[in-house]
């Protein structure tokens, strides 16, 4: 598919998809969102790809949704559109794994945007923010919600009220990204990190994300349970007895997915 505001690069398991709107800092518009969402779909059917990387430029993952083409719009025009909800729908909807690969800013959408991945890998130039309060308007696709369930009331609280923005080494510190490093090094840890991942057996990556986000959905009795039923299925893939025998025989394990 060709896109004009992605770009999309393959290797052998990992897809790279990278937000390309450089005039516009990635703001995410109508057009970045349904490419995005294109994408990630496309990625989730391929049988090949086992991760997702989104990522930016070097000064903006996204600085938000797209402020010029939301100004003018009515209470009626954003209720009747549901704006925001399809994109939110379609991206917790992707099965397999998406790594966020952060630089510069990721603000507003953009810092939902990221949240909504499975897990962000931060430059130490990224700097996350909840802005929207400046605009007269709350965040939309998760800044209230995600954000309090990563880094707490407190922080949460104060983003959201007062705009300001959390540098990398913060937002590590409370638990909002998963790594830092130098921003040279961005992409190499996180294609690292994809790379890493894709090495295992796809039904079990499948499976280990689906029971993480079940914690966002459910109370601890019902996640436990859920988590158990799904460990106890684990039992009847191949991958299972490969693995463990892997281990007792001192040697990699061969998934095949199966
Ligand atoms: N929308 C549209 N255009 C933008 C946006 C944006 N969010 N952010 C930057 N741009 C544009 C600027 O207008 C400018 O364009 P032009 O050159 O044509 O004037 C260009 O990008 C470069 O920006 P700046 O000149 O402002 O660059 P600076 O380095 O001076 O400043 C900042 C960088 C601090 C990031 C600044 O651009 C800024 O504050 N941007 C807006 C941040 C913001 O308020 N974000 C929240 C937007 S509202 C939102 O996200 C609601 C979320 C709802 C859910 C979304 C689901 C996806």
């Amino acid at each position: 598919m060709a896109f004009e505001t992605i770009t999309v690069e393959t290797d052998d398991h990992v897809c790279l998809i990278k937000l390309n709107r450089p005039d516009a800092l990635n703001a995410l518009n109508t057009m970045l969102l349904g490419e995005l969402c294109d994408a990630l779909e496309e990625a989730d059917a391929n049988d090949k790809i086992r991760v997702i990387v989104v990522t930016g430029s070097e000064k903006a993952f996204a600085a938000g949704a797209d402020i010029k083409e939301m100004s003018e719009k009515s209470f009626v025009e954003v209720f009747n559109e549901n704006l925001f909800a399809d994109a939110s729908d379609r991206i917790m909807a992707i099965r397999k794994p998406i790594i966020a690969a952060v630089s510069g800013y990721a603000l507003g959408g953009g810092c939902e945007l990221a949240m909504a991945c499975d897990f962000i890998i931060a430059a130490d130039t990224a700097k996350f923010g909840q802005p929207e309060i400046n605009l007269g308007v709350i965040a939309g696709m998760g800044g209230t919600q995600r954000l309090t369930r990563y880094v707490g009331k407190s922080k949460s609280m104060d983003m959201n009220l007062s705009g300001r923005f959390m540098t990398a080494e913060e937002a590590e510190r409370a638990g909002l990204v998963s790594r830092v490093v130098p921003a040279k090094k961005l992409m190499e840890e996180a294609m690292g990190a994809a790379g890493k991942i894709a090495e295992k057996s796809l039904p079990t990556i499948l499976a280990a994300k689906e029971a993480v986000n079940r914690s966002y959905e459910t109370t601890l009795r019902e996640g436990i349970l859920f988590e158990r039923r799904v460990f106890h299925s684990m039992f009847a893939t191949e991958d299972q007895k490969e693995g463990m025998a892997a281990f007792l025989e001192k040697r990699q394990p061969q998934f095949r997915d199966k």
